[in-house]
C-alpha cells in the first residue's frame, strides 16, 4: 500500500475522546490522510466539563514536531489546544525549523482554540497575545469561531457584516487567509462562515442543524480543511470540503455521557450494518 499523506496535529487531549487531538486523528482517518501528534497538554475531561489540566514542556512539543517532520515529513500541519505562551513561542521556533507555515512550504492551519464549549478555559490568558504575534503571522488560514474572534480583536460579531469586519481584523495579524466561523450566531437561520485572503471575501452557506453535541466541531472542521490542504487542495477548495465535512459531523452528532457529546466523523464510513458481530462466549 501506499503510504497516505501525512499531517500533524499541535494539539490537546481530552480524556472523553470528543475533542481535541482524539477528534483531530479521528477525523485524519476519515479523511484518509495518516494522523501525527505533538501533544500539548492532556486534560482531565468528559462529557461535563474539564477537571484538570496537565502541560506538557515546551521543549518536548518542540521536540515531537522536529522528530516527525524530520524522519516522517508533514505534509501540511494544524494547532488546537496550545495552552500556555511558553508552548506557543516553543511551537513557533520548532515550526520555522522544519518549514510549516507561511514562508516555508508547508501549509499550516492555526486554529486559536481559546476556551472549551463549557467555558473551561483552554490558553491562558496572557498566550493570546503569543498567539497574535508568533503564529497569527506564520499561518496559512486561521479559524477562529465567533467566541475566539471577540478575543482576539475585540469585535463582537452579531451580523454578516461584522463578520467580514473581524475577518479583515484578522487578517491584519498576518495570516494568509481568515476564516470567520458562523455557527456560534445562533439566532441565524443557517451558519455562513466568512473567509478572506485581504481582497475577496467568499461567503460559505450551510444548513444549521439542530443540536446540543457539537462538542469537537471546531477541531473536526480544523483537521477536515487540514487533510485538504495535506491533499493539494487551494484553500478555499479546502475550506469548502472541512465545512461539508463537520456540517456532516455535526448531522450525525451522538450523545454521550451525561453532557454534552461529539460531532461524528463516522458518517465518512461504512454504515454499522456493514460491520461484523461477534457471537458472545463463555
Ligand atoms: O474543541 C476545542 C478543544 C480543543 N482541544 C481540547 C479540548 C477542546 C474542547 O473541549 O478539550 C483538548
Amino acid at each position: 500500500m501506499n503510504t497516505p499523506p501525512r499531517v500533524l496535529t499541535i494539539a490537546g487531549s481530552d480524556s472523553g475522546g470528543g475533542a481535541g487531538l482524539q477528534a483531530d486523528l479521528r477525523t485524519f482517518f476519515a479523511c484518509g490522510v495518516h494522523g501525527m501528534t505533538a501533544v500539548t497538554a492532556v486534560t482531565v475531561q468528559n462529557s461535563l466539563g474539564v477537571s484538570g489540566v496537565s502541560v506538557i514542556p515546551p521543549e518536548i512539543v518542540a521536540a515531537q514536531i522536529e522528530a516527525v517532520a524530520d524522519d516522517i515529513g508533514v505534509l501540511a500541519a494544524k494547532t488546537g489546544m496550545l495552552a500556555t505562551a511558553e508552548i506557543i513561542e516553543a511551537v513557533a521556533k520548532a515550526c520555522d525549523r522544519v518549514h510549516i507555515g507561511r514562508d516555508g512550504t508547508v501549509p499550516f492551519v492555526v486554529d486559536p482554540v481559546a476556551a472549551s464549549m463549557h467555558g473551561d478555559q483552554l490558553l491562558l490568558d496572557n498566550a493570546l497575545d503569543a498567539l497574535r504575534t508568533e503564529l497569527f503571522p506564520r499561518a496559512t488560514l486561521v479559524t477562529p469561531n465567533l467566541d475566539e474572534v471577540r478575543l482576539l480583536t475585540g469585535i463582537t460579531v452579531r451580523s454578516y457584516a461584522d463578520s467580514r469586519e473581524a475577518a479583515m481584523a484578522l487578517h491584519a495579524l498576518g495570516p494568509q487567509w481568515a476564516l470567520v466561523k458562523g455557527g456560534h450566531l445562533h439566532d441565524a437561520p443557517d451558519c455562513v462562515d466568512v473567509l478572506y485572503d485581504g481582497e475577496t471575501f467568499l461567503e460559505l452557506p450551510a444548513r444549521r442543524i439542530d443540536t446540543k453535541h457539537t462538542h469537537g466541531g471546531g477541531d473536526t472542521m480544523a483537521s477536515a480543511i487540514t487533510s485538504a490542504l495535506a491533499r493539494g487542495a487551494s484553500v478555499p477548495d479546502a475550506v469548502r470540503f472541512g465545512k461539508e465535512f463537520v456540517t456532516n459531523a455535526v448531522a450525525h452528532a451522538y450523545p454521550l455521557g451525561s453532557g454534552v457529546g461529539p460531532v461524528s466523523a463516522f458518517w465518512r464510513l461504512p454504515s454499522e450494518e456493514t460491520l461484523p458481530t461477534f457471537d458472545q462466549k463463555g
